[in-house]
């Protein structure tokens, strides 16, 4: 099966991130395909990026699904434009964050999303709130922005320790969600740090994107994931009219 993993913001370097955290779980004869949005934010951080970046989202899960992917998988941790792209696509659509969330509620009953910087927590929380996660799932921030994820000497992984190791006192989780994409080549080694379960979003959504294909399970199109009404759009977005998109 093909896993087409999009990540919706515009840098390369952190889809390949993505795309090597993919490839190590993902099974034998699953072949992931990693695409970068073509246009918006260098990353996402807080709602006005989120919304920017959609269309670009949109477009990747477009071009992946008539190219023969059986699943799309959203490499963002605020599970940006879900909904668009499963009213958009047939394939399974599936967020980083429900996807971990899901994963994590399956082996602990207390547990912190430490994601980015206060901006991206907001959000997160309502997302956590979406999922029916409140009674079980605290968010923390940080204090570091996306894109020093990418930098070595940025000192974002010892941030990030630090709201790990507060997490795990103040919250006493029993397990930690990374909220960020770019923190998924971290995983193994937090997990082994600090002696709890880890859990990156990226992994858990390959996982669950492989369980829905091999179930034969696709979205539904009835209802709120109904394909858009082919209409005239306008302006920067003429080329995302339904009739030029539909699949
Ligand atoms: C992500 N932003 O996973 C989110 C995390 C955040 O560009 N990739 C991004 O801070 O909201």
């Amino acid at each position: 099966m093909r896993i087409l993993i999009v990540n919706p913001n515009t840098t390369a370097s952190m889809t390949a991130t993505i795309a090597r955290a993919a490839s190590a779980v993902a099974a034998g004869p699953t072949e992931i395909l990693a695409a970068t949005s073509s246009m918006g934010p260098a990353s996402i951080e807080g709602y006005y990026d989120e919304a920017l970046a959609v269309p670009g989202l949109l477009a990747e899960i477009a071009h992946g699904e008539r190219n023969g992917a059986d699943a799309a998988v959203i490499a963002c941790f605020d599970d940006t434009g879900l909904d668009a792209a499963r009213a958009l696509a047939t394939i399974p659509a599936i967020g980083i964050c429900e996807a971990a969330l899901v994963t994590a509620a399956f082996i602990a009953q207390r547990f912190t999303v430490v994601t980015t910087m206060e901006r991206s927590r907001i959000p997160l929380e309502g997302l956590v709130q979406r999922y029916g996660m409140h009674g079980k799932a605290k968010v923390r921030a940080a204090d570091i922005p996306v894109l020093s994820l990418e930098d070595p000497t940025s000192g974002a992984a010892s941030k990030l320790r630090s709201e790990i190791a507060r997490a795990l006192s103040e919250d006493r989780s029993e397990a930690i969600v990374l909220g960020c994409a770019g923190m998924a080549d971290l995983v193994s080694e937090l997990s082994h740090e600090f002696g709890v379960p880890v859990i990156d979003g990226v992994a858990a959504a390959v996982k669950q994107a492989e369980a829905l294909v091999a179930l034969g399970l696709s979205t539904s199109k009835r209802g709120a994931y109904a394909y858009p009404l082919a209409k005239p759009y306008i302006g920067a977005l003429a080329s995302f009219a339904p009739a030029v998109l539909a699949l």
